[in-house]
């Protein structure tokens, strides 16, 4: 279902002939004719003229009003046993109505999303959250569990509602205990206009280490110190058993399963795009004979850059255009895993296939050669479309708000964690943060909900993350892109625990801070034993988290959470809208639950 063949259904006339994907639900047609005035294949910066938007349009000022909403009912089901599609039984497989990855999301800019879940897991909760796309106002619908919502409980649904004010590829995924790593994601494809022409757009490429086991039982021996995965270093993490691409992959240790396949037409540029959705594994990606344009950051479209090699981290996206240039024939696109400590497998080289039209069935022969290292580092040469730049003399250390994590073992109770300045963050399923709002009073939390700060509107915010561990963490911002004004280099050589971080020094590294429109994105690496600093304007009110996306360290505890513009918050939605599903949760919880929350709860 999400294979080679996710066209953009406004091209259905301009590319007739080329034309090789199902037919999109005539409603949705219908969606697009709405809209659809200028956006062809040799105009994508276009969207429409009149009101004008496209690629010049700053969306965090104004979107379209199309007036168009899109329904999905997700149903989460949980296998004890499930065949994947790489041959092999899973343990513990919870799906989205029944496939990996679940269904994709699909909408035109400025449409109305309405998503309804329904949980027939088996004793878990679960919520839904919508990674990258910014809820201006809705922070209700951000579907973080015990944050902005309490957990949907089993056998009980609920539905969230929210406009698609950016455009790009996104993903949701399960935001409850670690629960997407067994299979609780999917992308989400916003249509709108890009940065530089294509021909054919091949949907998402969403690319996943995969487990085996239940994710529930690895995260127990990751949060435990006596039985660690690499012996002698408490809190490591298992190898993946696979890497797949949408889902699919060969067995690599044995027969089984098949390589993904994306069909290329000769001749014609093709719009991937591309999703990290893994747990813990980051990949540097390569083709064989072919390079990458890429488009688009997270959802922010950029200055077109063209690479041989792109490293993505867990959570990251890139909207890259493959032209497909070569002779006709097969290619291997490959999963090239770095020599730093940002994950390994079992398939040792992972890769999917893309074949181009009239080629034979067969593998590819050219096997390519490995990209240089990237030490699971972001590029920082990225320049946004719609510029933004932060001022640039309000930073300092005493004025930015300073986060720090490093691994941390309590030998009392035989437990991992990553706090963030200490604290390992627990949410209250029972009491989501923005009941604490409704109720007035926000200066009851527990310290163990690490809130770490109330911006009012309007001003600019300054995080200096540090990072006292040899684990590179891909941080992201909810409801929010963040400007990147600098990290410390990457390190040269792998370094080992122990070896003391190089400590952010303002009169050294300030001056080559980058504050004049700088790489902006939602999802960003923190480097190993480095720092990283960002920026972000406070404008949309609500309860936020900014975590570490490695399921493994969120659950440890690597959170925090930040209240923005308080006051505007339940004048800004309507915090009623918790009850119900809030009375739900507590009939079930912690009454009647036979499982209780052993971790950070999301
Ligand atoms: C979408 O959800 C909103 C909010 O719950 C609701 O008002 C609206 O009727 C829904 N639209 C459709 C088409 O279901
Ligand atoms: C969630 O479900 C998994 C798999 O059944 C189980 O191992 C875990 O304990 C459950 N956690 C909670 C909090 O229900
Ligand atoms: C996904 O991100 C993780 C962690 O940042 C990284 O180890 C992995 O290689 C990435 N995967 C891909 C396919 O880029
Ligand atoms: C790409 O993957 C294929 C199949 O696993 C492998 O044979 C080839 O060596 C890989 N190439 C690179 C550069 O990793
Ligand atoms: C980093 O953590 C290690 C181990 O806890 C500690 O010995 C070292 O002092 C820390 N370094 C810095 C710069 O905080
Ligand atoms: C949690 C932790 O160890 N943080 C450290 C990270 O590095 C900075 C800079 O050296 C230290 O000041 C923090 O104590």
């Amino acid at each position: 279902m999400l294979s080679s063949c996710v066209i953009l259904w406004g091209l259905l006339l301009s590319t007739a002939a080329a034309l090789v994907a199902p037919q999109p639900p005539s409603e949705e047609v219908h969606g697009l004719e709405r809209r659809q005035t200028c956006n062809t294949a040799t105009n994508r910066q276009c969207w429409t003229t009149s009101p004008a938007f496209n690629i010049n349009t700053d969306y965090e000022a104004s979107w379209p009003t199309t007036g168009v909403t899109r329904s999905y009912t997700f149903t989460l089901t949980e296998l004890n046993t499930w065949t994947g599609g790489d041959g092999r039984t899973k343990t513990k497989a919870m799906l989205v109505n029944g496939v990996f990855p679940g269904p994709t999301i699909t909408a035109n800019w400025g449409d109305r999303i309405n998503i309804t879940i329904i949980n027939q897991l088996q004793t878990n909760g679960t919520s839904i959250h919508y990674h990258g796309l910014r809820q201006f106002n809705t922070n209700i619908m951000d579907g973080a569990g015990g944050v902005t919502e309490c957990p949907i409980a089993p056998t009980k649904s609920k539905t969230h509602s929210f406009i698609a004010t950016q455009y790009g590829t996104a993903w949701y995924h399960s935001h409850f205990s670690g629960q997407y790593g067994n299979g609780v994601l999917g992308p989400i494809v916003i249509n709108g206009p890009a940065s530089a022409n294509y021909d054919i757009d091949l949907g998402p490429l969403a690319i996943s280490d995969w487990y085996l086991g239940s994710i529930n039982q690895l995260a127990a021996r990751v949060m435990g110190t006596s039985n660690p995965f690499i012996p002698g270093f408490p809190g490591s993490p298992p190898n993946s058993d696979n890497v797949l691409f949408n889902g699919k992959n060969i067995n690599p240790a044995g027969a089984g399963g098949s390589y993904q396949k994306f069909t290329l037409t000769s001749g014609k540029k093709h719009l991937v795009r591309i999703i990290n959705t893994s747990v813990h594994n980051a990949f540097t990606l390569s083709m064989v004979g072919h390079s990458f344009q890429i488009i688009a950051t997270d959802l922010v479209p950029i200055t077109p850059v063209t690479v041989n090699s792109l490293f993505v981290g867990v959570g990251q996206r890139y909207d890259v255009i493959i032209n497909a240039n070569q002779a006709v024939g097969n290619y291997w696109f490959n999963a090239s895993f770095s020599a730093g400590p940002c994950g390994i497998s079992n398939n040792a080289r992972p890769a999917m296939i893309f074949q181009y039209s009239g080629a034979p069935n067969t593998n590819p022969t050219t096997p390519g050669t490995a990209p240089t290292d990237a030490r699971c580092q972001d590029a920082m040469n990225y320049v946004p479309i719609v510029a933004k730049s932060a001022p640039t003399s309000s930073y300092s250390p005493s004025t930015g708000t300073t986060l720090n994590t490093k691994l941390s073992i309590d030998n009392t109770i035989a437990r991992v964690f990553w706090p963030v300045n200490g604290v390992p963050m627990k949410v209250n399923w029972n009491n989501p943060t923005l009941e604490y709002v409704k109720n007035g009073n926000v200066g009851s939390m527990p310290a163990n909900e690490n809130v770490i700060s109330v911006p009012t509107a309007n001003v600019w915010t300054f995080w200096l993350i540090q990072n006292n561990s040899s684990i590179p963490h891909p941080v992201h911002l909810h409801g929010h892109d963040i400007l990147i004004l600098g990290g410390s280099p990457a390190l040269a050589t792998p370094q080992i625990p122990g070896n003391v971080m190089r400590p952010y020094n303002h009169a050294v590294d300030g001056p080559n801070l980058r504050t004049t429109n700088p790489p902006r994105r939602d999802t960003t690496m923190l480097p190993a034993w480095g720092w990283l600093l960002v920026a972000y304007k406070t404008s949309n009110p609500g309860a936020w988290l900014f975590h570490c996306h490695i399921a493994w360290h969120v659950s440890q505890g690597f959170s925090v959470q930040f209240l923005e513009q308080l006051s505007a918050i339940p004048t800004t939605m309507n915090l009623n809208e918790l009850t119900a599903n809030c009375n739900n949760w507590d009939a079930y919880y912690p009454a009647n639950a036979p499982f209780l929350q052993d971790d950070s709860g999301i």
